[in-house]
């Protein structure tokens, strides 16, 4: 494809349903807050700047590193605006972000309602400003355990809304079940918060099966695996379930050598409901043009197919009719 029709393909509108909050920060950001902070975050990052780490185990501890310095509710705002400002160099119009109140005020509700108050006031702003729709999906974190995610889920169920309108759990997945955080879901879902999980990532499909059945979810994040049963496939497209695919965190972490080996396109020829997202952008080096650039590349994907990834992204978000209404016209405007 000749780079004048890749770069046309990169620039158009985008919703991404699958992007960490924190992940979201840019290393600069992190770095700033901690010589601000007076903290030594220099074993986190490279000396090109990037952040540093060998695994994915590793990247979850780098990155609670990292995540360390976002102190106080005014941190928290000021990367609300830093993650929307990513957005808008990279023309998404809407975005889902996993919040963690773990990380905002330790579990506790009072400060968790502090944080998510500064969130959603930067979050507003940036609306106006830049024209990008944020909404938040609250995360427990698998490897902090079930109980700690049932605190979780209360600040969930507290803020349950126009603005939090989502449940979810990130972390290793090769920790535990699903199923020990089924207390967790059915608190979100009585609340009337829509569910998704990590699930089919680094495990194979019957995690992502066991997602589906054990806590009812209607979206999975990543759910890749899925493809080594075709049974489990057509189960997905059965229970129409949403898959949150994040290609190029995917490749960067090693669970597919290349993106020609990537099973997106199988997966959506089959007639499974695929999404792109980014994951974590600066950690993994990519950005939602690049991941458009990159399929089309791979895959020969064009507007039409955008077109598909991106009302399937707004049948499967979170949010209020009337908003999905709104951001399915600003996808229209190519
Ligand atoms: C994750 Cl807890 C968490 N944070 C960021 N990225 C992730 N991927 C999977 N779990
Ligand atoms: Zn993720």
């Amino acid at each position: 494809m000749d780079p004048e029709r890749l770069d046309q393909i990169a620039r158009l509108p985008k919703a991404e349903l699958h992007l960490h909050f924190e992940g979201a920060a840019p290393p600069d950001f992190i770095r700033g807050l901690a010589s601000e902070k007076k903290v030594d975050l220099s074993e986190i990052f490279n000396p090109d700047g990037s952040y540093a780490y060998r695994d994915f185990v590793h990247f979850l501890s780098v990155y609670e590193a990292a995540t360390s310095v976002l102190k106080t509710p005014k941190d928290f705002a000021r990367l609300t605006t830093a993650l929307l400002e990513e957005c808008a160099a990279n023309d998404v119009v809407y975005a889902e972000t996993f919040v963690s109140p773990e990380f905002c005020g330790g579990g506790d509700v009072g400060a968790w309602r502090e944080y998510l108050h500064a969130i959603q006031e930067a979050a507003d702003a940036a609306e106006r400003d830049m024209g990008v729709t944020l909404r938040g999906v609250v995360t427990c974190i698998r490897h902090f355990g079930a109980e700690k995610a049932k605190a979780t889920a209360q600040c969930a169920a507290e803020t349950a809304g126009d603005w939090i309108v989502g449940f979810g759990m990130g972390g290793d997945e090769n920790q535990g079940h699903q199923r020990d955080f089924k207390w967790s879901y059915d608190c979100a879902r009585e609340a009337g918060l829509k569910l998704t999980t990590h699930a089919g990532e680094w495990r194979g499909p019957q995690e992502v099966r066991d997602a589906v059945d054990d806590l009812g979810v209607s979206r999975i994040g990543h759910g890749v695996r899925v493809i080594q049963d075709l049974a489990t496939v057509d189960y997905l497209i059965e229970r129409d379930v949403t898959l949150e695919v994040c290609p190029g965190s995917n490749v960067f972490l090693g669970v597919y050598p290349s993106l020609d080996q990537h099973p997106i396109e199988k997966l959506r020829e089959r007639g499974v409901k695929v999404t792109v997202s980014t994951d974590d952008p600066p950690f993994f080096h990519t950005t939602m043009r690049q991941e458009y650039a990159n399929l089309a590349k791979t895959f020969g994907w064009d507007e039409e197919i955008f077109s598909q990834i991106n009302q399937t992204a707004m049948d499967a978000a979170f949010c209020d009719d009337a908003t999905r209404d709104a951001i399915r016209k600003k996808l229209e405007r190519t």
